[in-house]
Formats: structure tokens, C-alpha cells, sequence
């Protein structure tokens, strides 16, 4: 069996989607997802230039030998664009498997662990009664875990992941009027003084029962993100995300040696290696590396394999940039994982997305729960991706009110 060709797509509704299409002589296709937010021409112009060449001719079942032949090939190891590409040739060679096999990804990765999974949405608000209104929408949908981002009374911009202005469209995480980033100002100490409180009266409100989370964006210093994880700890959160940028590793240790509350990190990363001494000391409870960006599904078993040795569970990265392509991998990776902890899920554009990647994957009551087609179960349709192209767009930046630049 040879791959005979492989096309690249970038775009969609309100997202540049790049969608790996590779195609084999018997007939049979995969697909796979390399968006990199707000990055996406590069990872396409990466498989375009330098990876797709390489793929003819080659044999689509040797999806190992193929991973390890596009990263340890590469003197220039890894890296985000990269890995993003190497992912996406990743899932499209299990696709082909599993439609070989006749055989959902689950099945190949060793069968169901459990019947669905659980998901957890994003809830926003300008203000806290603005957030309180959009955790009830959720609850009253069925979620049973819900991500709690709040404006800051006094902070000059709305903060991250929150609308400025009151209902605001929720499509926060791009701005396609460009590729010149807009600026959020950002003040640690109102942040400090309003998120604890704000957490608890969202406790208050909903009860023991919702999983409440909390994503703080690589905001704060690692004495500060200790003090908040100690304040909380009352909240009981099913967890704090990204408290402090993850380059300096040991800096987390002071975070578990005033808290308990449990912490997650791992979206920007794309290497096991980055993984590593977090999971291996025990200083997260949650991984969150994306089947995309971590280099498909090869790489991301066995990251899931090492936290399951040190107790730390899966909590994919599951924002609006991925392809409905990689969140349907992670949700097939996710009724597999023996260790599995929880979903990010949310999806902006559901019609036009379903008609763009039709799938019987579905959500109900708050669980994800996986199709049984062979693969991964999401095809796509060119014809509808005709209307698309790519939308020049950016994250913003964060400065400090003196004008500092800060994390976003
Ligand atoms: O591209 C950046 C987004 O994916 C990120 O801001 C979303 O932090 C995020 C999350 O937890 O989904
Ligand atoms: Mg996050």
C-alpha cells in the first residue's frame, strides 16, 4: 500500500482550519488537522514544502516509522508549526488504519475504558452576574463542569477570556481584523483581590456538585499563583490552569508547597520532553497537550502512558481552533485513556462546522460520545471548503498599565 498524494486546506466558518488530506492507492483516505492558532499558513506551508514530498510512495500502515522519519529525521527537532504538521500526518495515517481495520481509533488504541466522556464548556461574563447567567445556561444544558472566566471590576480591558462588553461575542481567542495584535491591559493585584471571591460566590450559587475550573493564562508570578492556589482551595476547584508560564518548570514546586488544589498545564506544549518533569515530579494533576500541537497521536499515548505511571490525568486541550478532525481523535483517545480526567470542549459555528466535517460524533448531557465509523470517524467536504479561505488574525497582547509587555 503507497500514499499517492496529499492536499492541504486552510480555512472555515470563522476559523482557518488546515486540513490534511492524504490519499493512498487503494482508495482509502485520512485525515488530519495542523491548525496552529492564529499560525495556521505555517504549519501548511511546512507540510507543503517539506513533509508532503516525502509521503509519496511511502507506506501509510508504518505510522511509526513514519513519525520517528519526520521527527528524529529532523535535525531541527520539534517546535510548534512543526509538530503541528507532524500531527496532522499522524491522525490522518490512523484514519487509514482504522478504515482498513473496519475499526473505530478507539478500538485500535485498545477499546473503551468507559462508555462516554466527560466535557467541561466555557463560561464568560463581563461582569459577575454576566458570568453567573452564562454557568446557568450550561448547567441548564446538562454540563456538569464548566470553565469560570470573569471581567475584573476596574481592570482598563476585559481580561483574558472574557467579552468586553456586556454578552459580547464570545470569539475571544482571535481577531480576524488583522494580523496586528490588539492590547489587553492587565492588573495582577485587582485580579488577586476579585477572582477568589468571585470563584466562591460561583460555588455558592451552584453547589458542591458542578466542577467549577479556572484558567489564569500564565498571568502570575509563582509566589503570587501559590497565594491564589492557597485562597481557593475553599472553592474546591477541579482545577487551576496555566498558573504561572510553564519555561521555568521548578518554579512549580512552590505551588504544591502551599496548595493543594490541583493544577493543569500543557496547551502550548509539543513535546514529551516538556511534559516530562512535571509529570515525573508530580508537580501537575492534569495534562493538557493537544493531539495537534503535541504531534498526533503517536506521540500523545505515550505522554498519556507516562502521567498514568505519577497520577496525573488527561485534560485535553480542546479550544475552537482545533478541527472538529483532532477533537474527534481526542475524543476516541479519551474513551480510551485508562487515566482520563476531563475534556475542554467547545465549538463556535456548529452548522456550517457540521457541513464542513460531517461526523455522528456527538455531546449529550455534558459527555462527549464517540461515533463507531471505522477511523476517526470525520470526513470533509472539499466542495464546501471551496467557500473558505484563510483570514488574517492574531491573539492579543498583554501589557501592564506602565506599558510592560506581560504573558497572554
Ligand atoms: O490559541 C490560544 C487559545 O487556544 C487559548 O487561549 C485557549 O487557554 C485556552 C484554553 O484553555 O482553551
Ligand atoms: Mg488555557
Amino acid at each position: 500500500m503507497k500514499i499517492t498524494d496529499a492536499k492541504v486546506f486552510v480555512g472555515g466558518p470563522g476559523k482557518n482550519y488546515v486540513t490534511l488530506k492524504i490519499f493512498t492507492d487503494q482508495g482509502v483516505y485520512g485525515l488530519g488537522d495542523a491548525t496552529l492558532n492564529n499560525r495556521e499558513t505555517l504549519p501548511a506551508a511546512y507540510l507543503k514544502d517539506y513533509l508532503i514530498p516525502c509521503l509519496i510512495g511511502m507506506d501509510p500502515r508504518k505510522s511509526e516509522d513514519i513519525w520517528q522519519f519526520f521527527y528524529r529525521g529532523a535535525y531541527f527537532r520539534g517546535g510548534p508549526v512543526a509538530m503541528a504538521a507532524i500531527g496532522a500526518i499522524d491522525m490522518a495515517l490512523w484514519d487509514i488504519k482504522g478504515k482498513i481495520a473496519g475499526l473505530p481509533l478507539y478500538q485500535l488504541l485498545g477499546g473503551k475504558s468507559r462508555d462516554s466522556a466527560l466535557l467541561y464548556a466555557h463560561a464568560t461574563g463581563h461582569d459577575l452576574e454576566d458570568l453567573m447567567d452564562s454557568v446557568a445556561r450550561y448547567v441548564d444544558e446538562g454540563y456538569k463542569a464548566v470553565r469560570v472566566q470573569c471581567g475584573i471590576p476596574g481592570m482598563p480591558t476585559a481580561s483574558y477570556a472574557t467579552p468586553d462588553g456586556k454578552h459580547a461575542d464570545q470569539d475571544y481567542i482571535t481577531d480576524f481584523s488583522g494580523i496586528i495584535p490588539k492590547t489587553e491591559i492587565w492588573d495582577t493585584d485587582l485580579y488577586m483581590r476579585f477572582m477568589p471571591d468571585a470563584l466562591a460566590e460561583v460555588r455558592a450559587r451552584f453547589g458542591p456538585e458542578l466542577h467549577i475550573l479556572h484558567d489564569v493564562h500564565h498571568r502570575l508570578l509563582p509566589r503570587e499563583a501559590a497565594e491564589f492556589a492557597k485562597a481557593v482551595e475553599p472553592v474546591g476547584l477541579f482545577w487551576l490552569e496555566d498558573p504561572t508560564p510553564a519555561e521555568d518548570q521548578s518554579a512549580l514546586r512552590l505551588i504544591r508547597q502551599h496548595s493543594t488544589t490541583p493544577i493543569a498545564i500543557g496547551e502550548v506544549f509539543h513535546s514529551i520532553w516538556q511534559c516530562n518533569k512535571l509529570i515525573s515530579e508530580e508537580l501537575i494533576d492534569f495534562i493538557r497537550v493537544a493531539v495537534t500541537y503535541a504531534g498526533g497521536i503517536t506521540p500523545t499515548r505515550r505522554i498519556v502512558d507516562l502521567a498514568g505511571m505519577h497520577h496525573v490525568r488527561t485534560g485535553f486541550h480542546g479550544a475552537p481552533s482545533h478541527s472538529p478532525i483532532s477533537m474527534a481523535a481526542q475524543a476516541h483517545l479519551n474513551v480510551w485513556v485508562p487515566n482520563f480526567g476531563i475534556q475542554e470542549y467547545l465549538v463556535l459555528g456548529t452548522d456550517a462546522c457540521g457541513a464542513l466535517f460531517p461526523s455522528e460524533h456527538s455531546v449529550k448531557d455534558g459527555f462527549s460520545i464517540v461515533s463507531d465509523a471505522p477511523g476517526i470517524g470525520v470526513d470533509f467536504d472539499e466542495k464546501e471548503a471551496a467557500q473558505y479561505s484563510y483570514k488574517p488574525g492574531s491573539h492579543p497582547v498583554v501589557r501592564l498599565k506602565d506599558g510592560t509587555l506581560w504573558n497572554y
